[in-house]
């Protein structure tokens, strides 16, 4: 049995990988990869990072009735890089979206000339667009937001780095009442050290799913290798009512780079979701992820099968 199709793994990769890659546009780009997704109008919508032949990238829109093929890029919709604004001087990156009633708020990676930051944006149909302003200062990136509050306030999970080499980036909770100003800051899952596939740096996927055992999240761990770094992906769980508490987490990476696209590319052997959807069975989950930060895939898990997973895998924080 191949490595694409092993059918031990809990994530299923389509047999039409890759979905969308740089040939679907009109115009010369050099990549597309780490979608943010969502359900608008009926159709699944992936927003994409465009890297543009000049380095930078923008968010564009692609649309698909059944979530796998059929994918149509809208040029009305997407996002550019706002001239005004500095802190996107070098582009915006790796969109999260969280649908909070009619709107979709999207957290992306604002690339300033100080690093890449955390931005905020919304939108009701993806084509106008209201700046929300700068989230977390550099370094910081990874982030996205849950769509309900707590106690009254918003929540953000993010993942700062820090100035000081060797002390790892880790996952962060930050809290804000208004979208606006954000506090109440502390590490929410932390990257492990020595030999463990998540060692030393970890961050968001896409946004927290609410399950009925509490937050499901999945997560990127990158472990350095004499010929590169692997990005590959894990799970936790996080209290309903608190998501600062971390009820769950996977020992083992759950997905990892072993197709051929995924191992070759701009960035060799990358996995980096920035989306997923539950469909309407409550059980099918579609994750949507760039492969070697070049082309954009989807694979197929079975929720009841990730949360057994956790279940039966214990926790070592070492
Ligand atoms: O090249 C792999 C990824 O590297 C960065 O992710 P992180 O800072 O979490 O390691 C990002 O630039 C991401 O876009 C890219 O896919």
């Amino acid at each position: 049995m191949s490595p694409q199709t092993d059918a031990r793994e809990l994530f299923q990769r389509f047999d039409g990988n890759p979905i969308i890659t740089s040939a679907d546009f009109p115009n010369m780009v050099n990549a597309v990869f780490n979608p943010g997704a969502t359900e608008f109008e009926g159709r699944t919508l992936l927003l994409l990072r465009v890297e543009h032949r000049t380095g930078l990238s923008s968010l564009a829109v692609a649309t698909s009735d059944d979530g796998l093929t059929g994918w149509q890029i809208d040029p009305t919709k997407g996002l550019e890089p706002d001239p005004n604004l500095s802190e996107e001087c070098w582009g915006i990156e790796d969109p999260r979206i969280t649908r909070i009633g009619e709107e979709y708020y999207v957290v992306y990676v604002s690339y300033s000339a100080f690093g890449p930051l955390v931005s905020l944006a919304k939108t009701r149909d993806f084509a106008h667009w209201e700046r929300c302003g700068v989230l977390q200062t550099p370094e910081d990136k990874d982030a996205a937001l849950f769509p309900v509050t707590f106690d009254g306030r918003w929540a953000l999970i993010h993942r700062p780095v820090p100035a000081a080499a060797g002390l790892g980036a880790h996952i962060w909770l930050s809290f804000s009442p208004d979208l606006h100003y954000w506090g109440e800051a502390s590490t929410l899952l932390t990257a492990r050290r020595g030999g463990w596939w998540d060692a030393n740096k970890v961050g968001l996927g896409p946004p927290p799913l609410l399950t009925k055992d509490g937050w499901l999240l999945c997560y990127h761990g990158v472990r350095v290798t004499a010929s590169g770094s692997i990005y590959r992906l894990g799970l936790a769980l996080l209290d309903r009512d608190d998501p600062a508490k971390v009820l769950a987490r996977g020992n083992e990476w759950i997905l990892g780079p072993q197709a051929t696209y995924e191992q070759s590319g701009d960035v060799p052997d990358v996995i980096f979701p920035c989306g997923w959807i539950l469909r309407d069975d409550g059980d099918t989950l579609h994750l949507y992820y760039g492969a070697a930060d070049s082309v954009v895939c989807v694979a197929t898990a079975s929720l009841a099968q990730l949360m057994s997973h956790l279940e039966v895998h214990p926790f070592a924080s070492e």
